[in-house]
Parts: C-alpha cells; structure tokens; sequence
C-alpha cells in the first residue's frame, strides 16, 4: 500500500473553485491548458505519485546511494531510478517549462499542485528532475552557445545544480572564496571548494550542469562581486550535442544526513587536479547574485511547497490512523467498563487533527495563491502589458509572498508533523513501521536549505517590506481588509471575520512597532538588534495571518456551494472546510496577541548578556 494519499479534492477545489486560476484555464498564454485538460493532469499526477513515485520512498532511505570515491562517482538505488522514470515516460518535466522550450501551457498554480504530489510522494524524484527548470533559466539568461546548451541539456535530460555554499559562507553567500580567471580563448578557469550541493554526482543522467557563483579576480567582495558561471561535468559539442572531455570539476565526499537521504549532498571540488574546472559566465555579464535569485526565487517555492506537501501526507497518515485506533473510553463515560472507542472520539486528538487539517489546507491555498501572481505576470507578458501597474504589483506581491511561503510554510509544516502528526499514531508514530518519522527527517532541511528561516524573515522585513516602501504589504493588507468588512457568508462567518480583523490589527501593531525600531536606528544602531530580534516572528505572525484570512474566503465559497446542490461528498468537504477556518480563527489567531505584547516588551536586554553567560 503506498506511503502517500494525495488531497486532490482539496488541490481542485482551489484551482477550479477558489482561485483566480479557475478562471484562466484555457485563455490568454493557457489556452493550452483548458480546465478538463488540467483535471486531467491532476489526475495523471496523483496516480503517479500515489503510485509508483511513492513506491521507492521507504527503499530509498534503507538503501541509501552509494558514494566511490576513487572514481568520483554515485549509484542511486534501482527502485529510486524507477520512480524518477515514472515523471520522465510522461515528459512532466515539461510541466513548469515556457511553451518555446516545449512546455504545456499551464498556469503556474496548476503546475504547483501538481508538483504537490510529486513533492508528498517522493521529494528526491522532483529535484533530481529539476535539470529542465535550471535549462529554462539558463536560456533565458544565457547567450547564444549557452541558449543552444540549455537546449541539449533538455534534450538529453541532463541533471543540473546551483552552487552557492562553501565552507565558510553559507547564509553569507557574499563570503565566498571559489575564484574565477578569465583564459585567452573567454571561458574561466574555476578554483575552489563547494560544499552541500545537491544532485551533484549521480547515475541519473550522463552529463550534469552546474551553475556556479565564483569571484573572477579582483572583484569585489561581497555577494555583489560574484559572478554566475555555467560549469558542465563533461564538455559538449554544441552543434551536435555529443559529450566530449571530463571538466575538472569533481564530487570529493557525499554527506551523510538526518534524512532525504537519496538526494545527494555533495563537496564539489573545482580545478583541484590536472585538469582545469572550465567555465563560461552566463550571459556575459557579471550579475551573478541577482542571475542566480532567478534560481533561489524557484527554489524557494520549491522547499515551501515541498513542507506543506509534507505535513498533508503526515496529516493524512495521522487520520487514517486515528480512524482505526480503538482506546480508551468516550471521555463522558460513567462506568470504567464502557465502550472503547477510536481515538478520533477524544477531544484532544479532535484538536489535534483539525489543527494539521486546517494547517495544511490553509498553507496549499497559500503556496497556490502565490503562484497567481506569476501567472498575473505571465498573462501581462503575453499581452504586452509587463510594465503595467498591475504587473509590477503582481511581481512585488508575489516576491512578498515567497519567504512566506518558504519560512513559514516550512516552519509550521515541520513543527506539526513532529507535535502533532506523529503524536496521533502514539508510540507506533516512532516506529519504522510508519511513514512519519521519515517525513520528519526529510522534512526538517526545509528549514535549514534556500536559506534558514532567519534569513526568510529578514528578507521578509527588509527587502519585502522595508525596501518595497510597503506597497506589496499595503496591498495584501487591503484585501484582507476587504474580506473583514464584507458580508458574504450570511453571518455565519461573522465570528471568524471578528478574529481576523483582531489579527490584522496585531499584526500591524507588530510593524508599527518594529518601524519605530527601525528609524530609531538612525539615532542609536544598536535599536536594530530589537528588530532582528522579531523578524522571524513577524513572518510566522504574518503566515498565520494570511492563512486565516484564505481559510476565511474559502468558506465564503464553500457556504456558496452549500447553499446549491451538493452530493453527499461534496457537502462533508465543505462543512471541513468550514470547521477547519473555525478553529484556525478561534484557536490559532487568539496566539497573536501574544506574539505582539513579546515584540512590543523587546528590549535590548538579550544583547547585553555576555557569552559566556549563555
Ligand atoms: C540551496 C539548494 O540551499 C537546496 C536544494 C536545491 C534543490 C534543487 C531543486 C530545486 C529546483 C527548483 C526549481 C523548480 C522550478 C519549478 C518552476 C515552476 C513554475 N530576491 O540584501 P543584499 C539579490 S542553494 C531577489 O545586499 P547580501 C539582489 O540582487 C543555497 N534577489 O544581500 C541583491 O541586490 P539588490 C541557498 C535578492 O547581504 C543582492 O542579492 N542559499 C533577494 O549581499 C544583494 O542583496 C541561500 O539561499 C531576494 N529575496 O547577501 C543563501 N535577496 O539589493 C541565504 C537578495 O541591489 N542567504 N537578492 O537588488 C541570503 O539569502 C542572504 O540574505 C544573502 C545576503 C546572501 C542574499
Ligand atoms: P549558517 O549560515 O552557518 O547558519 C547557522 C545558524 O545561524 C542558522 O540558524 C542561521 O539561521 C543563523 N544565522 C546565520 N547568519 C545569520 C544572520 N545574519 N542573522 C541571523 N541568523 C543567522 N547550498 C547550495 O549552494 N546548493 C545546494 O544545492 C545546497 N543543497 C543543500 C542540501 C542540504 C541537505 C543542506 C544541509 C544544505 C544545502 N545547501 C546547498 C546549503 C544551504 O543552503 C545552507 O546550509 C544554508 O544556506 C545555511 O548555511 P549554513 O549551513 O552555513 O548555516
């Protein structure tokens, strides 16, 4: 039986009821894509990803790759190999490429859910299919030769890396050390040491392209004196794609970790040997840092969307077996001989259940959301209206969005799996003999990898808020505003609505605060450290925010379709949802005002303690 069960009524239910998306199917640069033709990719999706992309999930783990150093190289486990065959047979690789590379057309927030299952299933199989992503980026940024490499390397499935971390620089990506020296004939020689890059050796695909952050000589320091260079593990002849001489850059150890462990995390040695590391500089311009954030942004949706695909399987695993557990009696019971029920019966498993529940569909509409924007964006471009307004605000929002999705996704996601997901199977949830404890284990690098959840909420205040000047922010709190005052729901949303306009006012007490802390700064610097110190909790504040409030518009549309026909199905779905934006409002909202009496109360007391006092 697979490990995995995909929430596809719930995915629908945003892309074909909820969202803008629904919409857009079959219009505009989607027309492609029309909505049947995007259910049944859904469909196709999830009986893949239930089935025999889920399948090597468990082997894959107990028989980890295997790493030779004398030959540098890497063998993945067979049953691995075959699941990742599973996404390349029906080409969906292609799913998030533009239709000039062969792409299908789909909005983005139908690709996202699709990738939601691949992610639930098997992580490892999506990112070592993430070659034709990094292709994409590469032939929109690359020159004419690197355009044709972009090509071949979708051509020939060839895998692909980003490679920023070195030893000493790894949230300040700005203090690396791997150097780049311009030759005669334009390419560069590459020297230097990477270290955890992922999928960078393995017997996946015969060429593997890495694109690589590097200092050329004499730059400056700092992330802005990087430059981005595309590194191949075999040389190529571009005209006819034939691979040619081994480059010399080589994998020189695979990590050993908590969990994930089939994706490979490799050092990357360049230039160590004989033989030079060779390179070329993307696109001819030395734009590295903002070249490769064209990456990280991906990416970053990646590792968010990964954690709450995560956290549904956990909480779906947890439901199951919450559902067949006979223990104990009904709490109301008089006599110590009375029924033994299923755990579902007791109120605290109750509790814990709808809070994975509303959780986990609360933060899919917010990474699917999200993804909306770009297909604002998309639908801009296609029209020629990129330099809109409204375009330049769907980036900005969608840019917003991102260490939400990221930070908070992966922190919540995380959180519960190990309080609450786990919990519900008791001592059986530790036990091999669950998927749990391996979601756990492969989940928690979300919160570490595409930047720690400090770095999302520093992004998130300095550069989403503060350097915005506020307008994606003002925006997004407008429309919050908007649901609060409006009537839809017939007063049966009226309580949650009361919650909500309360969170939106500690939330904004949180700025309000924080700005104060910030302009203070240009007085005494040292007022800073109270900002940095409330950055993370800005974040979660603001996602658990934000998911209220789609929870919320949510039921708007659920208690709609409740008032028509529903079939029996139908109706339970809704009247989940329903229970599901209930409890978030009244049981997980309340916590802000918390989160705001602690920022309001930070002083600098925790800076002035001396190290050695910790
Ligand atoms: C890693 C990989 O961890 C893990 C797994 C990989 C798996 C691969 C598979 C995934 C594939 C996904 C693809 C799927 C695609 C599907 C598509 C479907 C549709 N936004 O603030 P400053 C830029 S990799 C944009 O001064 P510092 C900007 O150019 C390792 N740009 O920073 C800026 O200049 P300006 C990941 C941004 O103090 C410049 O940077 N490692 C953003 O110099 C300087 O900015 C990390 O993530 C942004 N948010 O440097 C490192 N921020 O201001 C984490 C900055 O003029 N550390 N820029 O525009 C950081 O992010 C640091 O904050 C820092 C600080 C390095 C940026
Ligand atoms: P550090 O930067 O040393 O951070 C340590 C702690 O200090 C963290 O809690 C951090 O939040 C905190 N901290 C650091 N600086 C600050 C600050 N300024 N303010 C507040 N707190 C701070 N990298 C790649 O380039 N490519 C890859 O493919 C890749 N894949 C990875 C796969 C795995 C399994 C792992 C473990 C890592 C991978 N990485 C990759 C590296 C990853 O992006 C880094 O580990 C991550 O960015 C954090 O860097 P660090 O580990 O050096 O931690």
């Amino acid at each position: 039986m697979s490990h995995y069960t995909a929430d596809l009524r719930d995915l629908e239910f945003n892309l074909f009821e909820f969202l803008e998306t629904k919409d857009r199917f079959g219009t505009g640069p989607f027309e492609q894509m029309d909505a049947e033709t995007a259910r049944g990719v859904l469909a196709e999706i999830r009986r893949l990803a239930e089935g025999p992309i889920a399948e090597s999930f468990t082997d894959a783990d107990r028989t980890p790759p295997v790493f030779d150093p004398a030959t540098h190289s890497v063998t993945l486990p067979e049953s691995f190999k075959k699941s990742v065959k599973a996404i390349e047979d029906g080409e969906w690789y292609r799913l998030d490429l533009p239709e000039h590379l062969g792409g299908f057309g789909a909005p983005h927030a139908l690709t996202w859910g699709a990738f939601e299952m691949i992610l639930g299933a098997n992580p490892a199989v999506f990112m070592y299919g993430s070659g034709a992503a990094f292709a994409a980026i590469l032939h929109e940024l690359g020159t004419p030769d690197q355009k044709r490499m972009a090509e071949l390397m979708l051509e020939h499935k060839w895998g692909a890396t980003m490679v920023l971390t070195e030893p000493d620089a790894g949230s300040d990506v700005g203090a690396g050390r791997t150097k780049a020296v311009q030759q005669p004939d334009g390419s560069w020689h590459i020297t230097g040491v990477k270290r955890f890059i992922t999928s960078a050796e393995h017997d996946l695909s015969d060429n593997i392209v890495h694109l690589v952050l590097a200092r050329p000589e004499g730059a400056k320091a700092g992330t802005k004196g990087l430059s981005l260079f595309v590194v191949p593990k075999f040389h190529v002849d571009l005209g006819t794609g034939a691979l040619g001489e081994r480059n010399g850059v080589y994998v020189t150890n695979v990590e050993k970790k908590m969990g994930l462990k089939v994706s490979t995390t490799c050092e990357l040695t360049f230039g160590d040997g004989p033989v030079p590391a060779k390179g070329w500089l993307v696109g001819e311009v030395h734009d590295g840092i903002a070249q490769m954030f064209e990456v990280i942004e991906h990416a970053r949706m990646f590792v968010g969307t990964k954690a709450i695909a995560t956290l549904s399987a956990g909480y779906k695993v947890a439901l199951d077996y919450a559902k067949s557990r006979v223990q104990g009696a009904d709490l109301t019971a008089t006599s110590k001989d009375a029924p033994r029920v299923t755990i579902t019966h007791h109120p605290d498993v109750r509790r814990s259940l709808m809070l994975q529940k509303a959780y986990a569909e609360g933060m899919r509409a917010l990474y699917l959301y999200t993804a909306t924007f770009r297909d604002r964006v998309t639908e801009a471009e296609a029209a020629g209206t990129a330099d809109s307004d409204e375009a330049r605000l769907a980036a900005r929002v969608n840019d917003l969005l991102l260490p939400v999705v990221k930070g908070f996704g992966s922190e919540r996601a995380t959180q519960l799996l190990t309080s609450e997901s786990l919990q519900c199977l008791g001592g059986s949830g530790y036990l091999q003999d669950y998927p749990i404890e391996q979601y756990i284990r492969d989940s928690k690098i979300d919160t570490l990898y595409e930047g720690t959840t400090a770095i999302q909420g520093q992004d998130f205040f300095f550069r989403k808020i503060v350097k915005d000047g506020g307008v994606a922010l003002t925006w997004l709190a407008s429309q919050i505003q908007a649901t609060i005052d409006a009537e839809a729901g017939n007063g049966r949303l009226k309580e949650e609505r009361a919650h909500l306009a309360t969170a939106l006012g500690e939330v904004q007490a949180m700025l309000t605060t924080m700005f104060g802390q910030l302009s203070g700064a240009q007085e005494d610097m040292t007022r800073l450290y109270q900002v940095g110190q409330n950055t993370t909790r800005l974040l979660l504040a603001v996602g658990d925010l934000v998911t209220a409030w789609l929870l919320v518009r949510q039921s708007e549309v659920a208690l709609g379709a409740l008032a028509g026909e529903v079939s029996e199905k139908d109706r339970l779905f809704y009247e989940g949802k329903l229970a599901a934006t209930r409890f978030f409002a009244t049981q997980v909202l309340p916590r802000l005002a918390g989160e705001r009496a602690i920022v309001e109360a930070t002083d600098n007391a925790l800076m002035d303690v001396p190290e050695a006092a910790f």
